[in-house]
């Protein structure tokens, strides 16, 4: 078949590989969800809807790509960690990026009446997406912990600020005054005493963000590593699992407890 002399165009089309045998770690953000969550009505500081539409939208993604193994969600971003081995889209960046970014939003549209009934969308939301490539897992490891140590941070403050508006009768100003330069312990204490609120107490999806881990098909003999292990082990990279395991597309919301200390 002749080829039409508009085809050298194809030739700009450069490759932009991702990098073999590294980690990927794809992480999409709502795009201006301060105005967005306003506009809905989003309750504060949590919205327990919000929170579960973005969970569902993230479960979805990973029914429909395998190669995700953990998903990390708080606020209005989620984070999903590839399989090293992985080979989708021949390991293209701007495929796999727009096509799972495209993807997350579809699904959180097609989900918004099941969790926002009475709250049509105003206007179609939009997310952007990064990918960072992680060469072992101890940074793999320190991301997931850093991106936990923010849900933490965030909502111990957003928390404390918005029961000083809501139910102390602060103005937004006079509460960002009362919190500047304090430390964890006493945001908690005046939770506790002027509030009666123990922070602790707090559902775990607030507090430690949504953790979606792929399940591993129970097949002799048991597996006896996981992919994630706890910060203090020592890790020697030779030691590592080869690449984590062909598993069923079935994951689950659990709470992940705290891998890193938070810092203010
Ligand atoms: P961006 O990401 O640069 O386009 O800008 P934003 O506006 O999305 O800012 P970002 O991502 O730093 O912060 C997330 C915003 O979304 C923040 O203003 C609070 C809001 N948001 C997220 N989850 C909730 C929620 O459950 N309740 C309420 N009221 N707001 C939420
Ligand atoms: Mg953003
Ligand atoms: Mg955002
Ligand atoms: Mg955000
Ligand atoms: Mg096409």
């Amino acid at each position: 078949m002749a080829v039409s002399r508009f085809a050298y165009v194809k030739s700009y089309e450069l490759p932009d590989p991702i990098l073999p045998n590294v980690y990927v770690v794809f992480r999409l953000d709502g795009h201006g969800f301060h105005r967005f969550s306003d506009i809905h009505w989003f309750a504060k500081p949590n919205d327990e809807r919000a929170l579960e539409l973005m969970d569902r939208a993230a479960r979805d993604v990973m029914d429909a790509y395998p190669d995700i193994v953990l998903g990390f969600g708080e606020s209005d971003e989620f984070s999903f960690l590839l399989r090293r081995s992985c080979t989708l889209y021949s390991r293209r960046q701007s495929k796999i990026l727009s096509t799972l970014t495209s993807h997350f939003t579809s699904c959180y549209v097609f989900h918004w009446p099941t969790y926002f009934p009475e709250t049509p969308l105003a206007y179609p939301p939009s997310f952007d997406g990064r990918l960072v490539v992680y060469p072992t897992q101890t940074e793999v490891r320190d991301y997931f912990s850093w991106r936990q140590s923010d849900t933490h941070v965030n909502n111990l403050y957003n928390t404390v600020f918005w029961a000083l508006v809501q139910q102390g009768g602060m103005s937004t100003t006079e509460a960002h005054e009362k919190l500047r330069g304090t430390v964890s312990s006493a945001k908690n204490e005046i939770l506790f005493t002027e509030f009666g609120i123990n922070y602790n107490k707090l559902p775990t999806r607030f507090r430690k963000g949504s953790t979606l881990v792929r399940e591993e098909e129970v097949v002799a003999p048991l597996p006896t590593e996981t992919m994630i292990r706890e910060p203090s082990t020592n890790l020697n990279d030779d030691e590592l699992p080869p690449a984590v395991p062909e598993v069923e597309a079935d994951t689950s919301v659990q709470g992940l407890d705290p891998v890193g200390q938070p810092t203010e």
